[in-house]
C-alpha cells in the first residue's frame, strides 16, 4: 500500500477531531508466553490502518490546534545489543517512506512530549478498545497516557475509525484481490491432495505450504479445516480427525496480502465425488450464494443480507424435502450469513444503515445436517460496486463441476 493511503486515512481522522486535541494511537507490544519467550506481536489494526508501520511499541502522536494538525511517529530507538538478538528496528527513513509521516522520534521522548502537549490541549484522543478481552499492553498504554495527561478529557476515536474502515479504498480492493489468488492456491492444494484416510493436519499442511511457498507467512486467521463430524464444530481447530471415504471436508481459511484479509469457505467430498445428499445440499448453498451475488447492490439495508441468505436457503431446503417450513431454517443454518472483511477478518466497521459502494463483506451460507453426517459452508467475499457487486473469491472453484474437475 502506498504511503498516500495512510496519509489520507490520518487526514480524514484529523478532520473529525475537535481543536485542542492530543491524539495517541499505540501499535501494541509483546505479551509474555513462557520463560523468556514472548508471543508474536500482532500490530493493532487501527494503528496499521493509520500508519502501515509494523514495529512493536510505536505510537502515532498528533496535536490539533487552530484547525492544524502536527503529527509525529515515536518508534523504538536504535539499540545495537537488543537488535543483535531480536532483529533490526525500523529506521526513520523507512518509517517515513511507509507511513508518509515526516517527523520520526524516539520513544524515549514520548512521555515528555505527551506532558508538554497536555499543557496546551483540552482532549486526549485514544483508541478505546471495546473488546472485553483486550490485549493488556493496550490497556496499560491507555492508563499510562491518562496518568501523563490527567487533566485532559478523553475522546474516543474508535467510532470514527469504524466509519472510515467500512468503505474500502481502491488500493485495498487491489490488495484483497491479490490475497484472494493466494487463498485460491491454498484451497486448490488441499483439494488436489484430498483422499480418504487423510488427516486434517495433512490438509492444513497443504494449505500452509501453499501460502508459505508464495511468501504469505501468516494466514489472515486461524485456519478451520475439518472432516466429517468435526464439521459440526463451527470454529474447530483440532486438526486431529481423519477423513473417511464419503466424508465432506470443510475449509474456512484466508490468506492476506498487504494487510488485507480474505475469508473463504468451501465444502467438498474427500473422495472427489459428491454423493446424492451432498450434491442436494451443496446445490442449495450454491443457488443461495448465486442469488445473493445477483441482487446485492448499494441501497439495500445491511441486515437484509443475513435475512435473505436464510430466507432463500430455507425455501430451498423445503423444496428438497428436508424442512417442513422455510422459517425453521435455523435447524440447519447455524450461523449468520454476512460479516465485513478488511484489515480484520471480522472487520471493525460501522455497518448500520444501507450498503454502500466500497463495502466488502462475506456472503456465508452454512448448512449443517447432523442426521445425514453432512455439514459445510460456502463463503465468498463480496465487493459492492456503484451498480451491483463483484465476487472477489471467484477464482476459488465453487461449482460441483469445477470442484470435481480439480479433484479428479
Ligand atoms: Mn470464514
Amino acid at each position: 500500500m502506498d504511503s498516500l493511503f495512510y496519509t489520507q486515512n490520518r487526514k480524514t481522522l484529523y478532520e473529525t477531531l475537535p481543536d485542542e486535541t492530543l491524539l495517541c494511537v499505540y501499535a501494541g507490544g509483546a505479551l509474555r508466553k513462557t520463560a523468556d519467550e514472548d508471543y508474536a506481536v500482532y500490530t493493532d489494526t487501527n494503528f496499521l490502518y493509520l500508519t502501515g508501520i509494523e514495529q512493536a511499541e510505536s505510537v502515532l502522536f498528533a496535536v490539533k490546534e487552530n484547525g492544524e494538525t502536527e503529527e509525529s511517529l515515536f518508534t523504538l530507538p536504535p539499540d545495537m545489543m537488543k537488535e543483535r538478538w531480536t532483529g533490526k528496528r525500523i529506521k526513520p527513513d523507512a518509517a517515513t517512506a511507509i507511513s508518509g509521516i515526516a517527523d520520526i522520534r524516539s520513544l524515549d521522548d514520548l512521555d515528555d512530549a505527551v506532558k508538554a502537549a497536555a499543557q496546551r490541549c483540552r482532549y486526549i484522543a485514544l483508541d478505546e478498545d471495546d473488546m472485553k478481552n483486550n490485549n493488556m499492553t493496550r490497556v496499560a498504554f491507555g492508563v499510562r497516557m491518562t496518568v501523563l495527561a490527567p487533566r485532559l478529557e478523553k475522546y474516543d476515536i474508535r467510532p470514527q475509525l469504524r466509519r472510515q474502515r467500512t468503505v474500502k479504498a481502491p488500493c485495498e480492493i487491489e490488495a484483497m484481490k491479490k490475497a484472494e489468488l493466494l487463498t485460491t492456491e491454498g484451497i486448490l492444494a488441499m483439494m488436489r491432495a484430498s483422499k480418504p484416510g487423510m488427516y486434517e493436519y495433512q490438509y492444513k499442511a497443504e494449505w500452509d505450504h501453499a501460502l508459505l511457498w508464495r511468501g504469505c507467512k501468516e494466514s489472515a486467521f486461524p485456519s478451520i479445516i475439518s472432516a466429517g463430524e468435526n464439521n459440526f464444530c463451527i470454529h474447530y481447530y483440532g486438526y486431529n480427525g481423519q477423513a473417511q471415504d464419503g466424508d465432506m471436508i470443510l475449509n474456512d481459511v484466508g490468506a492476506k496480502y498487504d494487510h488485507m484479509h480474505t475469508d473463504v469457505s468451501r465444502g467438498w467430498p474427500c473422495n472427489g465425488k459428491y454423493s446424492d445428499r451432498q450434491r442436494a445440499l451443496y446445490e442449495c448453498a450454491l443457488a443461495t450464494s448465486d442469488h445473493m451475488f445477483e441482487i446485492l447492490k448499494p441501497g439495500l439495508p445491511m441486515k437484509f443480507v443475513d435475512a435473505e441468505v436464510h430466507r432463500y436457503c430455507g425455501q430451498l431446503l423445503c423444496d428438497i424435502g428436508l424442512l417442513d417450513k422455510p422459517e425453521n431454517e435455523k435447524k440447519y443454518m447455524w450461523h449468520g450469513g454476512a460479516h465485513h472483511v478488511g484489515f480484520d477478518t471480522h472487520d471493525m466497521v460501522d455497518a448500520t444503515g444501507d450498503i454502500k459502494p466500497g463495502w466488502v463483506f462475506c456472503v456465508d451460507v452454512g448448512i449443517y445436517v447432523e442426521e445425514w453426517g453432512i455439514g459445510f459452508r460456502l463463503e465468498d467475499n463480496c465487493h459492492i460496486t456503484e451498480t451491483g457487486c463483484e465476487c472477489l473469491s471467484i477464482s476459488t472453484p465453487r461449482t460441483i463441476e469445477d470442484i470435481e474437475a480439480v479433484m479428479n
